[in-house]
């Protein structure tokens, strides 16, 4: 469904009619920009540049207290039918949120630059490469864009050549002057109360207002690649996901590659990364984030990161969990509400075992250990392009792609899903994504902890009906041969003992896991059948040198009938929620779950 645009340059006009800026500055994506940029946000105060030694060329925003995360109720699938954005979504009538939105945009730029951001999803010129054109007034998202995105005129050349482009419009809606112009004050983090992240699947448009905020701002991420691209994946069969992809070289030099699903802050960017603590073993990252995967001529899913950078959680990661990700983040990064040490420098929980002794936390207070609040917000973040990264594949930007040999699914889950098991084929692997529930995370507002079913880790991220994409993925398997299919996992690094403790060591050690699912990919291990799909035996595992508390294994194995019982049964209810779109093959995995679990099926 290619819809006829407009040129970039008529849309420009358009929207500066329309917002008001002061002035226009079509943005290169070049290192001068950078550099204009970041001297200008340090001379306004929205950047902190970093002691220069310590980590050059970086630089720490603080946001506003209320703009700290995505906002998922402010999201919003705008299709012509209700029933398109299904009851996972929040929808609004099209043309009444294109009014509202008029109106929220109309002088929302008043005494600020528009700047306009060409960019690149993938490799300009790849054959999976989708194009966009972000309109922003915050010269901040500028630059996460550059080192998100491929930020290019290259790609207004193949948008002038009859390239499809997303329009992509972005105000932090904190205009300078009101329409008598009267000057409005200036806040430190320009934003506004009202947030609107708006998605048009059936005209591939976006809208964001009034947050400066991730994934609600650097319109490449979750609105272009997942919200929109899900839906252009529906239509031009291929799938877009919020999936890692690493390839993995075993000890015989036999290279694999993996890409997983887990929710937002659930250790994608950690697995991307993976430093194995079991000898022989290599990994190389090729995205932490997004997967773009798509049928080849030769049968299998092959798949391309669309991203060019990292957008990762801070706290948690350091030497210890990620010694990679901490060499990545050197030089060349932005951070966002993380601590700032006394030499000007940067911290956040579990960066070192012991926090300085005085820092300035994200909030800009004076901060010291034992303080009851965290120095460095729980959705703090990094951003740093991709190629900083000591362990990215050198063929990452490869616009083939690679070959997927393995899925996997995974989430927090203190109790019942097990550290891993192989789903028994397609069917059953599309189950385990479908059924994915995860504890809630600080990466979105709301309650910490809860636990929300969370599908393919894409619930805040699918742009159109969930159930029409189980379907779209069961689609996708059976256009394939079975044995050209990546098999699939469900993984949980977060199972907890009755002490309230981790289980599972996790970071590092999940090598040993990643060991057993190749050693299933090539027939070496047999596994051992379970209600629930295939577990590992205990002695197929490499546990050389783990040191894991006696019990924890077996606990991290245990299948608890009870409790998966329960869980059917709240299954049961969550597919009922989708109504005739959810697919009958779905309805057939689960009454299979519940025969296996001795139990009869209900219907
Ligand atoms: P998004 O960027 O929000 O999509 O998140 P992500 O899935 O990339 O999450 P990330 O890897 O950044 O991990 C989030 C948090 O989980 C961090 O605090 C990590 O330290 C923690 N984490 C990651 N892997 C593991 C693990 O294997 N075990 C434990 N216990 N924690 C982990
Ligand atoms: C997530 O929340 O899954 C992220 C961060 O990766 S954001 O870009 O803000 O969506
Ligand atoms: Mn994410």
């Amino acid at each position: 469904m290619s819809q006829a645009r407009i040129s970039p340059a008529s849309w420009v006009t358009e929207i500066a009619e329309l917002t008001k800026p002061e002035n226009i500055v079509w943005c290169d994506g070049s290192q001068e920009e950078w550099t204009r940029l970041t001297e200008l946000l340090v001379a306004d105060k929205t950047l902190i540049r970093l002691n220069a030694v310590a980590r050059p060329n970086s630089f720490l925003a603080r946001t506003h207290p209320s703009d700290v995360a995505r906002v998922e109720d402010r999201t919003f699938i705008c299709s012509e039918q209700e029933i398109d954005a299904g009851p996972t979504n929040n929808w609004r009538q099209p043309a009444e949120m294109r009014a509202l939105l008029h109106a929220k945009f109309d002088g929302a730029m008043r005494g600020r630059t528009l700047y306009v951001v060409p960019f690149s999803m993938g490799p300009v010129g790849a054959r999976q490469a989708r194009y966009g054109i972000e309109i922003t007034d915050s010269a901040f998202v500028v630059l996460n864009m550059h080192l998100m995105t491929r930020v290019t005129p290259t790609v207004l050349e193949k948008i002038s050549e009859g390239a499809d482009w997303v329009p992509a419009l972005h105000s932090v809606g904190a205009p300078r002057f009101d329409a008598a112009g009267v000057a409005l004050g200036e806040q430190a983090w320009p934003c506004n109360e009202d947030k609107y992240v708006v998605q048009f699947p059936e005209s591939r448009e976006i809208w964001s207002f009034g947050s400066g905020y991730g994934g609600n701002a650097l319109l490449g991420k979750k609105c272009m690649s997942l919200r929109i691209g899900s839906a252009l994946g529906r239509d031009e069969g291929w799938l877009a996901e919020h999936m890692l992809l690493v390839r993995v070289t075993s000890p015989m030099g036999k290279k694999y590659h993996i890409a997983a699903a887990f929710p937002s802050a659930c250790g994608k960017t950690n697995l991307a990364m993976l430093n194995p603590t079991i000898p022989g073993w290599k990994v190389e990252t090729i995205g932490d984030d997004i997967a773009w995967i798509a049928p080849d001529e030769a049968g299998r899913l092959r798949a391309i990161n669309p991203e060019a950078g990292f957008f990762g959680v801070a706290p948690g990661t350091g030497m210890k969990t990620n010694p990679i990700a901490i060499q990545t983040i050197a030089a060349n990064t932005i951070f966002t509400n993380v601590a700032l040490t006394d030499d000007g420098d940067v911290w956040w929980e579990g960066l070192t075992d012991e926090a300085p002794e005085h820092l300035t936390d994200w909030l800009g207070q004076d901060w010291a250990p034992g303080a009851d609040t965290p120095a460095a917000h729980p959705n703090s973040r990094f951003t740093v392009s991709i190629d900083q990264c000591p362990i990215v594949a050198s063929d990452w930007d490869s616009s083939d792609g690679v070959e997927l040999d393995a899925i996997l699914f995974g989430g927090r889950r203190a109790t019942n899903v097990p550290l891993v098991v192989e789903a028994r084929d397609w069917a059953h692997g599309v189950f385990m994504g479908a059924t994915i529930s995860s504890e809630q995370t600080a990466a979105a507002e709301g309650v910490v902890g809860t636990l929300r079913r969370d599908p393919f880790a894409m619930l805040p991220f699918c742009g159109y009906n969930m159930g029409d994409y189980w379907q779209h993925w069961l689609n996708i398997g059976a256009g394939l041969e079975a044995t050209k299919l990546p098999k699939v996992f469900q993984v949980n690094w977060f199972r907890k003992n009755a002490a309230g403790k981790f289980l599972w060591p996790g970071f590092g050690e999940n090598s040993r896991v990643i060991d057993w699912v190749i050693r299933r990919i090539e027939g070496e291990v047999a596994g051992v059948d379970s209600p629930i799909g295939l577990l590992p035996q205990l002695d197929e595992l490499n546990l050389d040198g783990l040191e894991i508390a006696a019990g924890a294994l077996e606990e991290l194995f245990h299948i608890d009938v009870n409790s998966w019982r329960a869980e059917a049964r709240l299954t049961e209810d969550f597919f009922a929620g989708f109504g005739s779109h959810t697919p009958s093959a779905m309805d057939e995995q689960l009454r299979e779950l519940e025969r296996r679990l001795g139990w009869d099926p209900i219907s």
